[in-house]
């Protein structure tokens, strides 16, 4: 859009006059934000609409993303920037003696997911919008978000996030577009006079879902999706009331529970109670978003039979399974389809990606509760089950334990991704290795009937946000050097490769790397006390904390440095500052052992003279999107060390490259792939392969205490935590030992621990020729433009999803 700075200021001064009543030159930065805020989304909402009657006039194919989470971080910016107005309201602001900055700064980071998973969907809602594909998300209004951390005494403490106390700018709510959605009760097939089975559900539990809109702002182009997250709110006293009639303590009591459904992001699982809201919750916005994607079909006036050619639901990883199952329920009993059709249409519109290898983490839930909670549901996943099962009768290639092994109900569960992958035509990992893992061992036989329905779509990021707005100063050295064309085509980023040997391009990339370490140094000192080097290796891992990412190796590798500083004349090092961000699942007892650990061995580091400032260890608290836009674009070294086959893609790898910085990695995820673009000169790569890891795993693992007697560092090392050499850590320490000694190191921290130090000693060879690391870093970001999500959203459309895009 375009305005003019004149106008625009114009605008904001009425804004703040009909908002607060008072001129903008006395108004809080907090009411700047608000009044800033809600005339941007005047500015969206023209066009918000448009977009809607386009799509529409043109019959477009509609994308419906389904996720549990979705992590959008701050919207201000992003708005601006994508409106393409940024610049004219910046100056506008500072004209009138306003830092746009700070005003930035009010808006809460709504912290609508956990990690990778809840973050990848807000980046591909970004790349869709901004390259015109019409997709939308679907999914829930936490009233709280992933809890806000606190370390206390080396210690996680968790905080609840209320992110929506004070008002959220961009929602839009639309009571006139709630949906009732059904729990419990009894369900049967009830038979007619005619011989047809009748559907019957009674006693059930109306839920209102209410929906809050968010517009999703293309770039420069004037489209605007939207995501719908869905509220549980009571519906109307007299449905559902429990037993005990509705006198007022029970009405309270019953209103409570509803609303406890949108309450919270990913409860407590560690107990019944936990796990059956979480069921509730994935039933609850995937009702309420199939029953009104059907509804907004149905008014387009087309027979049902082409419902697959108009509309693609994505399940994004299995939390949104019950979709399968919800649609063949809509079509037979509402709209009294045949199962087969119903069946047809189903498969056409389900499209399910995997995030994880790890079996812990695949979802089952228990037959009974299922029939519990959603007992319709598990009617028609049984028949689905029947039906698989009996498609395999006449064939007598196939084993029958191959059959008992794929089918969705078996030892009394019902096993989601099975459910997704019988149900979808397209089912796809996040990385080429992740795929093929996925293809050969997890979900090998499922490859085998299905192998048409498998694919590869490898993550991204949006170059948006994790440049243009994270690093500014880097995306005008761009604009100057290659011209503004990365801008709209990330993969123009390789113009930048010709200026790898420039003096002047290199000093300016050294320059504004310096300006943003110096940046994140100012932060550290004022959060955590510590006084760091901007001149030192800023080497950062930031992301959730498990013990298959290994921040326990480099803390070890950390701890080898100290040893060899204080009791080695001969060491020496460059000085480094290591930086970590993890949140550790409030239950995950080991992850938060390791925060502890981390914690003291910053703590004993930073403050010994004898390590003479050669080593930092600083832990940021409450790593989330917004803290992440500032330490990735200060990082020299990315740590991407995870047990190699572990890490289905990772995205933060992407980002920080994109910024520069130098990926050391084991050859895990897109790890690969990365090494692939940006070439074996310009990463440091150690650790096992793949081929390695899993022989290790199908013989049981390899002796870890052999190791220990064998190699005198890691003896060193790991006696260290155990004898008081590092204080404060007596149960932590002990427990760190026992799993790598005693537990034999499931993830192989200590096998791989060897090849670790000798890449890390590389790594500080290679920097300290700064011409060579100038040019890997230019390297680097020059091949970052694959891994813009622009590029893997088109991939989805066009492979998947089979949507166009429409004209900017
Ligand atoms: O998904 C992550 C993977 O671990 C990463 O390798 C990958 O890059 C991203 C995106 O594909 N998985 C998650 O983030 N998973 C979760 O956050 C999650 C949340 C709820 C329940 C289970 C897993």
């Amino acid at each position: 859009m375009i305005i003019s700075k004149a106008q625009f200021k114009k605008d904001f001064q009425k804004k703040m006059l009909s908002l607060y009543s008072q001129e903008v030159e006395d108004s809080s930065n907090s009411e700047k934000y608000f009044a800033l805020g809600y005339l941007v989304k005047d500015y969206i909402s023209e066009n918000w609409a448009k977009t809607a009657r386009k799509y529409e006039k043109y019959g477009e194919k509609q994308v419906y993303y389904f996720s549990i989470e979705f992590l959008l971080g701050r919207l201000l910016g992003s708005n601006l920037l994508n409106l393409g107005i940024r610049n004219t309201v910046n100056d506008a602001l500072t004209e009138m003696g306003i830092d746009l900055n700070d005003i930035e700064k009010i808006e809460v980071d709504p912290g609508l997911g956990n990690g990778g998973l809840g973050r990848l969907a807000a980046c591909f809602m970004d790349s869709m919008a901004s390259n015109g594909i019409p997709g939308h998300g679907n999914g829930i209004r936490y009233k709280y978000g992933l809890f806000q951390q606190k370390i206390v005494g080396g210690y996680q403490i968790e905080l609840p996030e209320n992110w929506l106390r004070d008002a959220n700018v961009w929602e839009v709510r639309k009571p006139d577009h709630a949906v009732k959605v059904r729990f419990y009760g009894d369900a049967w097939m009830k038979p007619e006079e005619d011989g047809e089975l009748t559907p019957i559900h009674t006693g059930y539990q109306e839920v209102l879902a209410v929906p809050y809109d968010t517009p999703l702002v293309g770039y420069e182009n004037k489209t605007i999706n939207t995501l719908r997250l869905w509220s549980a709110e009571i519906d109307s006293v007299d449905s559902g009331i429990p037993a005990g009639g509705s006198s007022f303590r029970n009405v309270l009591s019953y209103k409570r529970e509803i609303e406890s459904i949108s309450e919270v992001l990913y409860p407590d699982d560690s107990n019944y109670e936990g796990r059956l809201l979480r069921l509730k919750q994935e039933y609850f916005f995937v009702s309420a978003g199939v029953q009104t994607i059907l509804k907004q079909f149905k008014e387009l006036g087309l027979p049902l039979s082409e419902f697959g050619e108009k509309v693609a639901i994505h399940i994004n990883d299995t939390h949104p399974a019950v979709a399968i199952p919800e649609l063949m329920r809509l079509l037979m009993d509402e709209e009294g389809l045949e199962w087969e059709e119903a069946w047809r249409i189903t498969q056409a519109t389900m499209s399910y990606t995997n995030h994880t290898i790890m079996s812990e983490a695949l979802e089952k839930w228990p037959i009974d509760m299922m029939k519990q909670l959603l007992p319709r549901i598990l009617l028609i996943i049984q028949e689905i089950d029947r039906r698989y099962r009996e498609s395999f009768v006449l064939s007598t290639d196939i084993n029958p334990s191959v059959i008992e092994r794929t089918a969705i109900i078996s030892d009394g569960y019902v096993k989601m991704a099975h459910l997704c992958i019988i149900g979808s035509h397209s089912i796809n990992g996040v990385a080429k290795l992740h795929t093929e893992l996925l293809k050969k061992q997890e979900l090998k036989e499922f490859y085998q009937l299905y192998p048409y329905k498998f694919n590869n779509k490898t993550n991204g990021i949006t170059h948006r946000r994790w440049l243009m707005l994270a690093n500014p100063e880097l995306a005008a050295l761009l604009d100057k050097t290659i011209g503004d064309s990365w801008r709209r085509n990330p993969q123009d980023l390789k113009l930048l490769k010709r200026y790898k040997r420039d003096d002047n391009v290199q000093s300016e990339i050294q320059r504004i790397k310096l300006a943003n370490k110096t940046r994140l140094a100012e932060y550290i000192k004022a959060k955590n006390g510590i006084t760091v080097d901007p001149n030192s290796i800023f080497d950062i891992q930031v992301k959730r904390l498990h013990a298959y990412k290994r921040q326990l190796l480099n803390a070890l590798h950390i701890l080898y440095q100290y040893i060899e500083l204080v009791t080695n004349p001969e060491f020496d090092m460059l000085p480094r500052t290591y930086i970590f961000g993890a949140k550790a699942a409030p239950g995950y007892y080991y992850a938060k052992e390791i925060i502890k650990f981390i914690n003291a061995l910053g703590e004993q580091v930073n403050n010994d003279p004898r390590v003479k400032d050669k080593i930092k260890v600083v832990f940021l608290e409450n790593y989330g999107v917004t803290l992440a836009e500032m330490i990735i674009p200060a990082a020299e070294v990315s740590e991407q060390i995870s047990t190699t086959t572990k890490e289905a893609s990772g995205t933060s790898n992407m980002k920080f490259m994109m910024n520069g910085a130098i990926t050391l990695a084991t050859l895990d995820g897109a790890n690969v792939e990365i090494l692939e673009e940006v070439g074996a000169p310009n990463i440091v790569i150690f650790g096992m392969s793949e081929q390695e890891v899993l022989n290790y795993y199908r013989n049981g693992g390899y002796n870890s205490r052999e190791l220990y007697n064998s190699d005198p560092r890691i003896k060193a090392v790991l006696d260290s935590l155990v004898n008081g050499f590092i204080k404060d850590i007596a149960t932590e320490g002990r427990d760190i030992f026992m799993s790598l000694i005693d537990y034999n190191d499931e993830f192989f921290v200590l096998k791989d621990f060897d090849s670790y130090l000798a890449a890390q000693k590389r790594l500080e060879d290679l920097y300290k020729d700064r011409f060579t690391w100038n040019k890997m870093a230019i390297e680097n970001i020059s091949s970052s433009g694959v891994f813009s999500a622009d590029v893997t959203v088109k991939q989805y459309a066009a492979g998947i999803w089979d949507t166009r895009m429409i004209e900017r």
